[in-house]
This record gives structure tokens, C-alpha cells and sequence, in this order.
């Protein structure tokens, strides 16, 4: 629908944020079909001026993989609440990070990663050494994740990084 008349513009306008916004990729893994979890993180990353790709539930593993190598994103962040979020994101990860072109991009996974009962800090230290750069299991706090997220320079800005700092 039109608008007949415009709104008023602002007078003033708020100052550009210094961080710029990152591209991210929202996913779940292929056995979980839960949605809300993704609707969520991408509310959250869209509010913070991040631009979100949400490739939804049921993400068969070679589709992630082939959506990272097109898109290319500086942050992939993997959701997963079903309960087989050790074995999903473990054979994941390894996928991802086979393709030299992914060994460097920032990856991370939170959620309900076992099953109730399970123990939180096994699955964190396996998810990590399999290669994910941080993992945010349930009832971790949001800040822990939005400060990780705040502190991952934009593509563009690592690629005008001086080449002695450049990885
Ligand atoms: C709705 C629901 C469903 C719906 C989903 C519909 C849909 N379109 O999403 C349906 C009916 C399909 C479903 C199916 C199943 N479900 Co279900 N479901 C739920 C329920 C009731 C709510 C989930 C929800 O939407 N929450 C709202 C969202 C916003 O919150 P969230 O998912 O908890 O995510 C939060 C955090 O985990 C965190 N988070 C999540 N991901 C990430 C990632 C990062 C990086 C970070 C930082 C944070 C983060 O942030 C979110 C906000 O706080 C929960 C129980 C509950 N009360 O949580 C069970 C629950 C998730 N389901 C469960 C199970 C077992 C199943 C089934 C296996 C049941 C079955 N036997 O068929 C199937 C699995 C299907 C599949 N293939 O995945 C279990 C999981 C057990 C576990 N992990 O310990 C739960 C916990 C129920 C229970 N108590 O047993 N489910």
C-alpha cells in the first residue's frame, strides 16, 4: 500500500555506528526442526545492525556448506535444540572446515545441545576442539553472545587490514 502523505523526516539522525554490521549465516543442522530458535537469533542480530541470512530448519549438511562457500559470511551461527546437537554439529563442523576457504570463518553453535542431564562442559570442550570458535550452550547468557559477535571485524574491514596483521 502507498502512503498518501509522507512522514515528516527527522531532523536530526543518529550517528553512524562505528561497527558497520556483519553478514551472518543462521542455520540449524539437519535432524532439527525447531524454528523459533532461529527466528530469535536473527531478531537479535538484525536489531544489533548485523544483515542475517536464515537458512531455517532441517539444513542438510552440504547445503550449509554450499551457502558458506557462495555467501562467504563473516559469521555462521548454528542453532540446534532437538537434543543431537553434539553429533550434529561435530560432523558439521568438520564438513565446514575441510573446505580451505571456511578454515578461517567464524563459526559458533549454542542451544540445547544434549539431552537434559547431559554434561554442558564435555560437549562444550568437544564442540570446540572439532573447530567451533565459541559454543553457547543453554542457559549460557545472551551477553556472552553478543559480545563475541561485537568484537568479529566485517569481511571488509579484515580485508583493509594491513597484510602484517592480515591472516
Ligand atoms: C515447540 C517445540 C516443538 C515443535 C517445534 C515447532 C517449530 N516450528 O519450531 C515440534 C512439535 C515440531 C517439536 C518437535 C520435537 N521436539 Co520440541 N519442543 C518445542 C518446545 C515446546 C518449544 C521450543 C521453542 O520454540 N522455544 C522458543 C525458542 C525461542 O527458544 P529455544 O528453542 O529454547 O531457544 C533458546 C535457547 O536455546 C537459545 N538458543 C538456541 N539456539 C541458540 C544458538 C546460539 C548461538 C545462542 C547464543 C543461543 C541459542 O536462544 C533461544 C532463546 O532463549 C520445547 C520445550 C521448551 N519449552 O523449550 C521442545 C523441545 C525443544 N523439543 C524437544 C524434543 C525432544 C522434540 C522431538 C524430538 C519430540 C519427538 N519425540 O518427536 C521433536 C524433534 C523434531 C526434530 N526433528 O527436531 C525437547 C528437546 C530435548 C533436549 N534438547 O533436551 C524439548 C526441550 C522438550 C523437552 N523438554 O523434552 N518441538
Amino acid at each position: 500500500m502507498e502512503l498518501k502523505h509522507r512522514p515528516a523526516q527527522p531532523r536530526t539522525r543518529t550517528p553512524r555506528a562505528a561497527h558497520t554490521g556483519l553478514d551472518v549465516l543462521v542455520t540449524s543442522v539437519a535432524s532439527d526442526a525447531h524454528t523459533w530458535n532461529l527466528i530469535y537469533l536473527q531478531l537479535l542480530l538484525e536489531e544489533s545492525g548485523h544483515r542475517v541470512t536464515n537458512l531455517g530448519a532441517c539444513v542438510p549438511d552440504q547445503l550449509l556448506v554450499d551457502e558458506c562457500l557462495a555467501r562467504r559470511p563473516d559469521l555462521v551461527v548454528v542453532s540446534t535444540v532437538n537434543g543431537h546437537g553434539l553429533n550434529d554439529g561435530r560432523r558439521v563442523i568438520e564438513q565446514l572446515r575441510s573446505h580451505p576457504e571456511l578454515r578461517d570463518t567464524q563459526v559458533v553453535i549454542g542451544g540445547k545441545l544434549g539431552i537434559a542431564g547431559s554434561e554442558q562442559g564435555d560437549q562444550i570442550a568437544e564442540l570446540t576442539k572439532a573447530g567451533f570458535n565459541a559454543v553457547f550452550p543453554d542457559g549460557a547468557a545472551i551477553t556472552g553472545f553478543n559480545d563475541f559477535v561485537q568484537a568479529i571485524p566485517a569481511r571488509s574491514a579484515r580485508r583493509a587490514l594491513p597484510l602484517a596483521g592480515a591472516r
